[in-house]
């Protein structure tokens, strides 16, 4: 058997150039070589999201429809109700999601909204979902009650490189993402942290996000790959579309170089045909979000998906792992499939 490759910390730009110079094919190869190695082969885990505070957010994301520096018509609102919050979460779990993800447009939680969003977590968690949270910029001490509170997950992205994060967003710097981030670690966290493609960055720009994350003392324990969602009224609604094969590729790399990751295949699904998707998640793509809405945009119906993943024999994760090795995981996980698989031939005999 081939032996599993290893997890780095010190990619170079060369070697990360040679990947994207790679024919498509054998790029895809490797990846979903790589892919079989650290993950079971046809499973997806699912992320149900939800919006606990729209709009009104003081940063200037410029791809961003809830920041208040642009006009999109996107109705505010203020922090959703606990037991709301705790609705939406129940109806996600009777849908077959796994995790929970909770979105607030903040430059950072406070102090008087804490309590609410820690008894969020504590609800979510009773119900035997994971849980994750995006609340912009952590101090130390949030990072410590957040995960005091049971929280699993937190997502905070880097959404680019270093070099091109200026012309996205001015008003917070990269430093402070990363601050945050190690924050998030410290407090014994998982860590979620990927993306943007399709901003009008250039090939070195996607190198120098991956660079980012791939060397990190700690790979994200998921790297969400959001493909830009063009909101009108936002600076970058007339930005050009991004090849798909770019997008692709950039999945396969963020697979190899972070090889037991989950690599989630996050915004812009809508505008992506069943074929492209299946090819991300060829690339090695093993999560995404489900359910009709992402925060503010539109998400693909939860019915599509399901037919997707029938036309592609993917399963979607039941249920938390019980494990933390990788291959452990993925051997279990393949004598789930297996399992699936029997009981399924038998059912239809
Ligand atoms: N306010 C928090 C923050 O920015 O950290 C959390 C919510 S924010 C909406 C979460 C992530 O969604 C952003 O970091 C960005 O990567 C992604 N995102 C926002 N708008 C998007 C868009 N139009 N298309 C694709 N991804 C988007
Ligand atoms: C992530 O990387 N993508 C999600 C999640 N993390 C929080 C958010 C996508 C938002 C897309 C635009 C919207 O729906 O507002
Ligand atoms: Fe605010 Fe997050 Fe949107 Fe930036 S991405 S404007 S921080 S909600």
């Amino acid at each position: 058997m081939q032996a599993k490759a290893p997890i780095r910390h010190n990619w170079t730009e060369s070697e990360v150039q040679a990947l994207f110079d790679l024919p498509f094919m054998d790029l895809m190869f490797q990846a979903q070589t790589v892919h079989r190695q650290y993950h079971a082969a046809n499973r997806v885990q699912v992320s149900t999201l939800c919006s606990i505070k729209t709009g009104a957010c003081p940063e200037d994301c410029k791809y961003c429809p809830q920041s208040a520096h642009y006009n999109t018509d996107l109705e505010t609102e203020r922090l959703m109700k606990v037991k709301a919050v705790l609705q939406e979460a129940a109806e996600a779990k009777a849908k077959g999601a796994t995790r929970f993800c909770m979105g607030a447009a903040w430059k950072s939680p406070r102090a008087k909204d804490m309590p609410y969003v820690l008894e969020m977590i504590k609800g979510v968690k009773d119900m035997g979902l994971e849980a994750c949270m995006t609340l912009g910029t952590l101090d130390k001490g949030q990072a410590a009650e957040l995960a005091d509170a049971g929280l699993d997950y937190y997502n905070h992205n880097l959404d680019t490189s270093p070099e091109f994060y200026g012309k996205i967003i001015t008003t917070r710097t990269y430093q402070d993402r990363l601050d945050t981030l190690s924050n998030v670690r410290e407090a014994g966290m998982k860590v979620c942290c990927g993306g943007i493609m399709g901003m009008g960055e250039n090939e070195r720009d996607r190198i120098g996000l991956l660079m980012t994350l791939a060397n990190m003392e700690e790979h994200p324990e998921s790297v969400p790959i959001n493909m830009l969602v063009k909101v009108e009224g936002t600076p970058l609604d007339q930005v050009d579309d991004l090849e798909p094969f770019d997008f692709i590729r950039t999945i396969a790399i963020a697979r190899i170089m972070m090889p037991a990751s989950a690599v989630r295949l996050s915004a812009g699904r809508t505008n992506m045909n069943e074929q492209m998707q299946a090819m991300c998640f060829m690339a090695g793509a093993n999560s995404i979000f489900y359910g009709e809405k992402l925060l503010t945009t539109d998400n693909p119906e939860a019915d599509a998906d399901k037919q997707l993943f029938n036309k592609l024999g993917i399963n979607a994760e039941q249920g938390e792992d019980v494990s933390n090795d990788a291959h452990e995981q993925a051997i279990l996980h393949n004598l789930q499939a297996q399992q699936d698989a029997k009981l399924f031939t038998d059912a239809a005999k």
